[in-house]
């Protein structure tokens, strides 16, 4: 009840370090897994603590093993590599070189149709309700079996995500959307990261079939391959007590920056069909595109994966995330 609220909030608390910490302290039991993690990686503070990037300036080098620079030959020799169908190989590879790829028509309509309507009965019994962006709605698994054992920890995603990484994932997170986020162009590693980098993985996955005025995801493929950006990389405004007010601007205008930089990644829009899902690694930029159509619905489901064995963290809000499942469950 308290986190629904908190989640509704936008006022001075939201910028308080000890705010988390008083939190990191009511949810202890899904941060303990920290006290081996940040002995083995060498970090000297307490679980309860803000946690951030500047707490590790030397990035462990046990990066994802397709980030790494021989992965399409370490690919060619993986057992299950070889025994996917071409057109999977295909896909993974592209994971590799452009940071996602898109299965086809993986749910079908009655199931995009089934969580569709789940969405709406939980908002209509105000068992669910959106955050303070007035445009996600977090965790709909928690109360919903179909979004939770159909979609959230779907066998073959968890298994594929788990290749991936190369690691077996937990299910973090999940955020639903019934119009589009309109959000500027990020990369999932300023809010969700991990030590050492890359251990987080997303799929996104249209409820219905999306049209270019009703605010389209839209990413940069190749974008993944750019150093992560961290609160280091921009005016923050964070002090020791407090988080920068205009933090995430100010991050959103130093990836505006950088692509601008870059002008040979080229910006692509994915006018999904529903049931259509997209996967795309930690730091691949995306954003969600204006809405020109009035009113206009883009219904999604997004689902954020960490890998075990890794410390996991909030880069922009320098938190510990909170683990609540284990691997694969
Ligand atoms: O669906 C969208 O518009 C964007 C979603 C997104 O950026 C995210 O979940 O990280």
């Amino acid at each position: 009840m308290l986190q629904r609220l908190f989640q509704k909030y936008t006022g001075f608390l939201r910028s308080l370090k000890a705010v988390y910490v008083l939190n990191n302290l009511l949810n202890i039991r899904f941060l303990r897994r920290n006290r081996r993690l940040y002995q083995r990686y060498g970090i000297k503070k307490s679980i309860l603590s803000p946690v951030g990037s500047a707490d590790f300036q030397q990035h462990h080098t046990d990066i994802p093993w397709l980030d790494r620079p021989d992965a399409c030959e370490q690919l060619e020799r993986r057992p299950a590599f070889l025994a996917m169908p071409p057109a999977m190989q295909a896909k993974v590879r592209q994971f590799v070189t452009d940071g996602y790829f898109i299965l086809e028509g993986f749910y079908s309509q009655a199931q995009t149709d089934a969580l569709h309507a789940e969405v709406d009965r939980l908002l209509e019994a105000g068992r669910a309700g959106f955050n303070y962006t007035g445009r996600k709605i977090f965790n709909l698994q928690e109360q919903s079996r179909l979004a939770d054992e159909q979609f959230f920890r779907h066998p073959h995603i968890l298994k594929m995500l788990s290749f991936l990484l190369g690691k077996p994932v937990i299910p973090f997170q999940s955020l639903s959307f019934i119009q589009g986020s309109e959000q500027r162009a990020h990369s999932d590693s300023i809010h969700m990261t991990t030590e050492p980098p890359g251990y987080l993985i997303a799929t996104w996955t249209a409820l219905e079939d999306c049209l270019p005025d009703s605010g389209a995801l839209f990413y940069y493929p190749g974008s993944h391959r750019l150093p992560y950006i961290t609160s280091a990389d921009y005016a923050s405004g964070n002090t020791r007590f407090t988080i920068g007010e205009n933090s995430n601007r100010q991050y959103e205008d130093k990836v505006e920056a950088v692509l601008r930089e870059h002008p040979e990644l080229e910006k692509k829009v994915f006018l999904a069909q529903r049931g259509d899902v997209l996967v795309w690694h930690a730091n691949l930029v995306h954003g969600g595109g204006p809405i020109t159509r009035p009113g206009a619905t883009r219904r999604s489901f997004v689902c954020h994966y960490f890998a075990e064995e890794v410390i996991c963290y909030h880069e922009m809000s320098q938190r510990p995330a909170l683990i609540k499942k284990a691997a694969g469950t």
